[in-house]
């Protein structure tokens, strides 16, 4: 198969290239030689339990059940239920050790860290009714902290951030019962009633996906957003650099690949330590390069302008680039096969987590009490490893510049100005039509569709149509890399958001953070609905999402918690369902009549723009615009 079928990514083509040559495949030639099993992918299978595995036929879905009984409808929305719970887990935990790291730090038993963003401290605390005025930022952070610890353990009643969705959705979440406890208590229950023998009735499942995967969106993700602000600092746009370009033959190049900021920021510290420094000279580089990749590179693209060397789909080959002195990692979305390519290039990788240990891998455990302990470590490794650099090295040339960090207390203050700060510009151009809508395009890549090819045609589309287009995760930096984060990409848009791009300086696209960012993306939502004009409800906004190349169980829980919070969400590559059931007309079509969003599902980027605008369209219309 040639490299260019894999890839758009000019960099990730030509390392491809050289690994072949080298006698070092990827994950895109192990997607090739391996079919996506047929079964699972439209999910008609279940082993919940060993009077299985059973196995229906998806071409003729009701003409068999379970030896249990259980139709495909129940056996797909168990399956989906369960990505909704590994997916929310996922991000929660997540969560959880930004608030870990939050009461530590407030209790004054970390001093590694402390609150960087005193303002957004103050601002998430009023946004759940804290009292602020005359209290000091500790006590204030002290209650903010109890108060958000029951987004994971309150057994019963509503999490906090319930009090930032707009009332409207809030009612729609309450007539259904589908607001969130706590995330512990939501993902225990998932698992419950999808063992064997419970939930068999797929819109029962269903309410609980949405009750899980809004304890994600509204909770877990958005306490990890939020305490990262505060403790890190709240993003504004910086000229940042992407691409495989960014690593440098003559530097200790460290690489830091992962979702949880604190790693990075420690990272970050220890580089900048003269005698690191010092000691990198004497090993013959010219300095230390630290660069990110996947959501770690992209939650310090944002903060602190730190390059980010590629996307999901890149973290193999920017290994065979041979110049990786080391790479780090934390959780989530780690590939297996990095051990085998880091082997072959000597390059170091090292495990980080006690959760996220790697046969192969060297464990390196991060402890945020003296954080800079093993980033220390890790970089001592790395400016070894310079040194004894055996290796060829290769580095593709490619480096693209974009503008991140369009946080929603930026997007405000943008739009606003600094003494009305408000969301008020934005609702009027989408009243009077200059912005047709906004459209969230998110997610991963993917090696069963050529990577960043379906992300870059579809935001092309959609900006050409005026859709305003928010990014997060590795979607932003397949955009990045096609220079369409800059606002010179302003002359690919439509004429109207051209027009709101020029005035106010901004790209046409606009780069939120990493995947629990997402989170952002509901607050700019609930934001424009309380300014007024554009409806009542989220559901009633002319907005759609997209993750056109995701891989993950977290993508299928950040899309039902989007669909659940009223926005149509179309997903690409595959959808795991049976189509013409009864489970995927739920999904697809009645969750909207009961006031959700719903699903999408289309391949071809094309295709999902048709569809989002199309949804856009149906809103505005539906406003009277
Ligand atoms: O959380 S976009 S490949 S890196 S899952 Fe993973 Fe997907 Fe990238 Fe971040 Ni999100
Ligand atoms: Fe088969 Fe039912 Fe057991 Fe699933 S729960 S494996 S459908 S018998």
């Amino acid at each position: 198969i040639p490299v260019q079928d894999f890839t758009t990514c000019d960099a990730t083509q030509q390392m491809i290239t050289k690994g072949r040559l080298d006698g070092v495949d990827t994950a895109f030639d192990r997607a090739a030689n391996m079919k996506a099993c047929p079964i699972g992918a439209d999910s008609a299978c279940c082993k919940h339990c060993f009077m299985g595995p059973c196995r229906l036929n998806a071409k003729d879905p009701y003409g068999k059940v379970g030896v249990c009984g259980a139709t495909i409808d129940t056996i797909m929305a168990r399956n989906f239920a369960r990505m909704v719970a590994s997916g929310a887990a996922a991000h929660t935990d997540h969560g959880m050790s930004m608030l870990d790291l939050f009461r530590e730090v407030v209790n004054g038993k970390i001093k590694d860290y402390s609150i960087k963003d005193t303002q957004k401290l103050e601002a998430v605390a009023q946004s759940i009714g804290i009292e602020t005025e005359g209290r000091s930022a500790k006590e204030i952070a002290v209650e903010l902290y109890e108060a958000l610890e029951s987004t994971y353990t309150a057994v019963e009643g509503e999490i906090p951030f319930a009090k930032r969705v707009p009332p409207k959705t809030l009612e729609t979440w309450r007539k259904h019962g589908v607001v969130p406890r706590g995330a512990m208590r939501e993902i225990m229950e998932i698992m419950h009633r999808t063992h064997m023998g419970v939930d068999q009735d797929y819109t029962n499942i269903t309410k609980q996906c949405s009750r899980t995967a809004l304890a994600d969106g509204w909770g877990g993700s958005m306490v990890a957003t939020e305490i990262s602000d505060i403790l890190f600092g709240t993003p504004s746009p910086v000229s940042i650099e992407v691409n495989m370009g960014v690593l440098k033959e003559d530097q200790v190049n460290i690489i830091i690949h992962g979702h949880e900021p604190n790693l990075f920021e420690s990272m970050i510290e220890s580089v900048n330590e003269p005698t690191f420094i010092e000691a990198a000279k004497a090993a013959g580089a010219k300095g230390i390069n630290l660069a990110g990749m996947c959501c770690s590179g992209a939650e310090v693209l944002v903060r602190h302008g730190i390059p980010h060397a590629g996307n999901f789909m890149s973290t193999e080959a920017v290994l065979i680039t041979g110049a990786v002195d080391i790479m780090a990692v934390d959780v989530q979305c780690i590939k297996q096969g990095l051990v085998k390519v880091a082997e072959c290039y000597g390059t170091p990788l090292i495990t980080t987590n006690p959760r996220c240990r790697i046969e192969g891998a060297t464990h390196i455990e991060f402890n945020d009490h003296e954080p800079k302990k093993s980033t220390d470590e890790i970089v001592i490794k790395a400016i070894s490893r310079f040194k004894n650099r055996k290796a060829k090295v290769q580095i593709p040339q490619n480096v693209n510049i974009g503008v991140h960090g369009f946080s929603h207390e930026y997007i405000n203050y943008m739009l606003g100005g600094s003494f009305r700060g408000s969301y008020r510009p934005l609702n009027d151009n989408i009243i009077n039509g200059r912005i047709r809508g906004v459209a969230g395009v998110v997610g991963c890549t993917n090696p069963r569709v050529k990577q960043d090819h379906v992300h870059i045609e579809l935001v092309k589309e959609l900006i050409k149509n005026d859709v305003l287009v928010l990014q997060t995760g590795c979607s932003q930096i397949a955009l990045a890399k096609a220079g369409l984060t800059t606002p010179e990409a302003a002359h690919l848009a439509g004429p109207g958001l051209r027009e709101v791009c020029e005035t106010v300086g901004m790209p046409p696209v606009l780069g939120l953070g990493s995947c629990v960012d997402n989170s952002r993306i509901l607050i700019a939502a609930s934001e424009m609905v309380r300014i007024g004009g554009l409806g009542d409800s989220i559901a009633d906004l002319p907005v759609a999402g997209c993750a056109p190349e995701y891989m993950s169980e977290k993508a299928i829980s950040i899309g039902h918690y989007f669909v659940a919070s009223g926005v149509y969400t179309v997903f690409g590559v595959t959808f795991p369902i049976v189509q013409g059931t009864r489970f995927h007309k739920h999904l697809f079509e009645e969750l909207e009549t009961m006031g959700f969003g719903k699903w999408g599902f289309a391949i071809e980027p094309q295709e999902i723009a048709r569809l989002m605008i199309n949804h856009i369209d149906k809103k505005r219309q539906a406003l009277g615009l």
